[in-house]
């Protein structure tokens, strides 16, 4: 029998606001704003609406749907097309043909298509009118790991458009403008009009696509504002790799305690799980810069959280470590009586090896006997307190003990006590609990673009939670996670922290 020591140190902080230099740029993605048009491609007419299809603007939001071509209008000698996206013109202007997080009859979005033309720009008049060709840029977030492929089909006759793709990867720094046109990821640069097909091993993140005349500017007749290219994009889920899918039943065969069920995106690269991160709220400096991070942070803010793991238990012995564990926790949080229930304090966890110590800033050091068993240390990871930091339970003693850092949170009592009691019940087992039930516990991340933008995983209830799992398979895409994953089954504390990670 081991005893962990859980150090729970809080502290009050004075609440700051840093400087909000994310936002200034904030409008200068609206592209699909039709105030944004440029004076050439404002022409009579818009875009086809075509049955079962939607544009959507960079934060997700709807656009109204275009009226059909109207071919009348080619009488009056104007151009017949208006392509209401420009100027997509750059990689910070692209477009957003599917943003993540986009839900639709049962799973998030996996196919977009547009038309849209290539129009010759002008600048200045007369003497000193200059033109070039235009390219259009758009952005596709890929929800899974998988195939994405991308058809550039309708060009224009006698025209040469070509297609090329880049990926933008994860992290806290990305920019767009770390993107380079000569340098993509992929393209198709067939002759003449042909058409233009890419296939693309992907995961999770933003591509970015351009469609564009052939060598850019040395043929300035290469347009071709009447009739506009069609671009379809697509993903395509790989079901076939390990760990898409999960049986619960089988699983239960195979002496599986629980499952778990993790995301295939890591938020700037950080892995966010409830409580046990070195820091549980961190500025995003990239907003303006990284568009699946910024689809992300407008969509999950609020009330509104996304999945990042979601742990499902139906090993009886496992539910009662975790209830009694979040029942504990709560009674020790509840007894910090200046801790005003609405108040926000900086939190820190840490543990070492011999017991369960709470700390709180004003009180004296408290002790919990708890016997930390196997499926304890297990209930422990479960609740939060320990998924990244679970390691440092088992390592060597030598490295806890040097252990210094503090991690952090910023909650307020009722958050953390709402989080608790939930678990608390959720898991409790009593009269006639069997391994039928599947009790659930999600760890999620959410974003504050209230001032600035952050990413913030600290503990958050959800009073809509359900908190049963009534299937049978739990498959790679579930509500509320917005991107794809894999789920396991769960033996063993390695088995959760392999899983992890760590
Ligand atoms: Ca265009
Ligand atoms: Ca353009
Ligand atoms: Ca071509």
């Amino acid at each position: 029998m081991q005893l962990l020591t859980l150090l729970l140190a809080v502290s009050t902080t004075t609440s700051t606001v840093p400087a909000d230099s994310a936002t200034a740029g904030n409008a200068s993605y609206r592209r699909d704003d039709l105030s944004f048009v440029d004076d050439l491609e404002t022409g009579d007419l818009c875009d086809s609406a075509h049955g079962g299809f939607a544009y959507f603007d960079e934060t997700g939001t709807e656009l109204p749907w275009q009226s059909q071509i109207d071919f009348a209008n080619r009488e009056g000698g104007t151009r017949t097309f208006n392509d209401n996206r420009e100027d997509n013109d750059s990689f910070q202007e692209a477009s957003c043909m599917s943003p993540v997080g986009l839900w639709e009859g049962g799973v998030y979005q996996h196919s977009a298509w547009l038309d849209a033309t290539i129009s010759l720009k002008r600048s200045g008049f007369w003497w000193w009118e200059t033109t070039w060709l235009d390219v259009d840029y758009y952005i596709f977030d890929a929800c899974c790991t998988g195939t994405m492929s991308a058809q550039l089909t309708n060009i224009p006759s006698g025209k040469d458009y070509d297609l090329k793709v880049w990926k933008m990867w994860d992290g806290p720094n990305v920019s767009t403008s770390d993107l380079n046109f000569n340098q993509p990821f992929n393209q198709s640069i067939n002759s003449g009009n042909a058409n233009e097909t890419l296939t693309l091993a992907v995961t999770p993140g933003t591509y970015f696509f351009c469609v564009y005349p052939k060598n850019k500017d040395t043929n300035l007749s290469n347009y071709d504002e009447d009739n506009p290219y069609h671009l379809y994009i697509e993903e395509t889920v790989d079901v076939t790799r390990p760990y898409s899918s999960y049986s619960i039943s089988q699983g239960k065969l195979n002496g599986d305690r629980g499952a778990l069920w993790i995301s295939d995106y890591a938020p700037l690269g950080h892995t966010p799980v409830t409580l046990s991160n070195d820091q549980a709220r961190v500025q995003i400096i990239n907003y303006d810069t990284y568009p699946f991070i910024r689809h992300l942070a407008d969509k999950y803010n609020g009330t509104t959280a996304i999945n990042y793991a979601v742990l499902y238990v139906w090993d009886v012995p496992l539910r009662a470590s975790i209830s009694q564990l979040a029942g504990e926790l709560y009674d020790l949080v509840n007894d910090c009586a200046s801790w005003e229930a609405n108040q926000a304090k900086q939190a820190s966890i840490d543990f070492n090896r011999d017991n369960l110590v709470v700390a709180l800033s004003g009180y004296a050091v408290s002790y919990i006997s708890l016997a930390v068993t196997g499926p304890a240390g297990l209930a422990l990871a479960a609740l939060g307190f320990a998924v990244s930091t679970i390691g440092l339970v088992l390592a060597e003693a030598g490295y806890l003990l040097a252990y210094q850092s503090q991690p952090t949170f910023t909650t307020t009592k009722t958050d953390l006590l709402n989080y608790l009691v939930s678990v608390q019940q959720t898991f409790a087992v009593g009269q006639g609990s069997n391994n039928n039930e599947v009790k659930i516990l999600r760890f999620r991340y959410r974003f504050d673009n209230s001032s600035g933008h952050y990413l913030d995983w600290s503990p958050f209830y959800k009073s809509t939670d359900y908190n049963f799992y009534n299937d049978n398979i739990i498959t790679w895409q579930i509500e509320d996670s917005g991107i794809d994953g894999t789920v396991r089954g769960i033996q063993s504390l390695n088995d959760v922290k392999s899983l992890l990670g760590d």
